[in-house]
């Protein structure tokens, strides 16, 4: 289970980041990367909060690539994570769930990181004022791919190809993932590659404090996260492991469901309280919904550096190569345990 911080020591995400510099586990340039994320993260919890005052909710009128509505808060949520990341000056590339392909940064702002993002995941929850959250994952350049200054880059093709070439990456290259959850409290949580951290927004400082450190999640837990309504389109193997888990048993105790339809809600839920999450593959759709680079990659980098998995039922997320950059594929997350029960299911 995670660990409370206690005692009078308040330690912000600013002055904890400086340590982990200090440390030699991240650099300069790191830091700036993830500070630019926070404060980004920062301003679109308070436009999510003030949404039903400031008229941000209701949908844009656009349709993203991938054929969703856009709702007016996805529209600004996404210039607003942009806009941080390039003023830090210390990105490359871009790449977001919101835009069709990743950009490169203008030269004059331009430093070397690769930075995913989803600006705000569920946001179908937004207008309830339900939990929604916002995803990244930040990557190296893929060196081969990047031009170095004095070198022709003709051969590199297209700066478009260039840029998708350096964001299908495998979330095996990831240097650092995390999520902020718009929630009752704001939380920010965060790998560099060596524990999960959790950090607490302080709505009377505006800073991010330290809440929880290495995080790590139930071995086993018996709480089960799918979209039921889409049961009858699911493979059988997928039915009968649902079935099972309402089954009371000697125990007479069957799991539980939750779902809230927002990733990072029912993602940190799971984080903390163990059990598993699914979106599975369907007869719709045949990959399942959430996409690799900005959803299943980073969440799966967290839960593995808490001691959980991350699986498509067949094998690790972390392991897919991807070949498209909105590519979906299914995800199951969660407890080490549970997750293996459901890849036993689907074998
Ligand atoms: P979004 O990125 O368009 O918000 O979609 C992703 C969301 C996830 O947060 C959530 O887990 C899932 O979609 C819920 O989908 P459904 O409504 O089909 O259950
Ligand atoms: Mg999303």
């Amino acid at each position: 289970a995670a660990k409370k911080k206690s005692g009078y020591e308040l330690q912000t995400l600013t002055s904890w980041l400086l340590r982990q510099e200090m440390k030699g586990e991240i650099d300069t340039e790191l830091t700036i990367v993830m500070s630019s994320i926070a404060m980004a993260c920062k301003q679109i919890a308070s436009l999510v909060q003030r949404a039903g005052i400031s008229n941000l909710t209701g949908v844009q009128g656009a349709v993203n690539i991938q054929g969703e509505d856009q709702k007016k808060l996805d529209v600004v949520s996404n210039e607003v994570f942009s806009n941080c990341l390039r003023s830090s000056g210390r990105t490359g590339i871009i790449a977001s769930e919101e835009e069709d392909v990743p950009v490169a940064v203008e030269e004059s702002y331009s430093g070397n990181y690769v930075v995913v993002f989803d600006p705000l995941d569920g946001s179908s929850n937004i207008d309830a004022a339900v939990s929604t959250g916002s995803i990244f994952g930040i990557y190296s350049p893929n060196d081969e791919c990047l031009p170095d200054n004095s070198d022709d880059t003709s051969a590199l093709g297209s700066e478009e190809e260039r840029c998708i070439v350096n964001v299908c990456q495998p979330g095996n290259n990831l240097l650092a993932a995390g999520y902020c959850m718009y929630s009752s409290s704001v939380i920010f949580v965060l790998t560099l590659g060596k524990g999960v951290f959790a950090f607490t927004l302080d709505p009377m400082y505006g800073e991010f404090v330290l809440t929880q450190e290495n995080i790590e999640i139930p071995k086993a837990g018996k709480i089960y996260s799918f979209n039921e309504g889409n049961y009858q389109m699911w493979d059988e193997n997928l039915k009968k492991y649902i079935d099972d888990l309402k089954d009371p048993g000697p125990s007479g105790k069957p799991y539980s469901a939750r779902y809230i339809g927002s990733l990072v809600g029912d993602f940190h839920r799971t984080l903390l309280y163990g059990g598993i999450y699914g979106y599975p593959r369907d007869a719709k759709s045949k990959n399942g919904k959430l996409r690799l680079l900005y959803e299943c990659a980073p969440m799966s980098f967290i839960v593995e550096q808490a001691g959980g998995k991350g699986s498509d039922g067949h094998q690790r997320v972390l392991d897919i190569q991807p070949t498209e950059i909105h590519q979906r594929v299914p995800l199951y997350i969660g407890s080490k345990e549970e997750v293996e029960k459901l890849e036993k299911y689907l074998a």
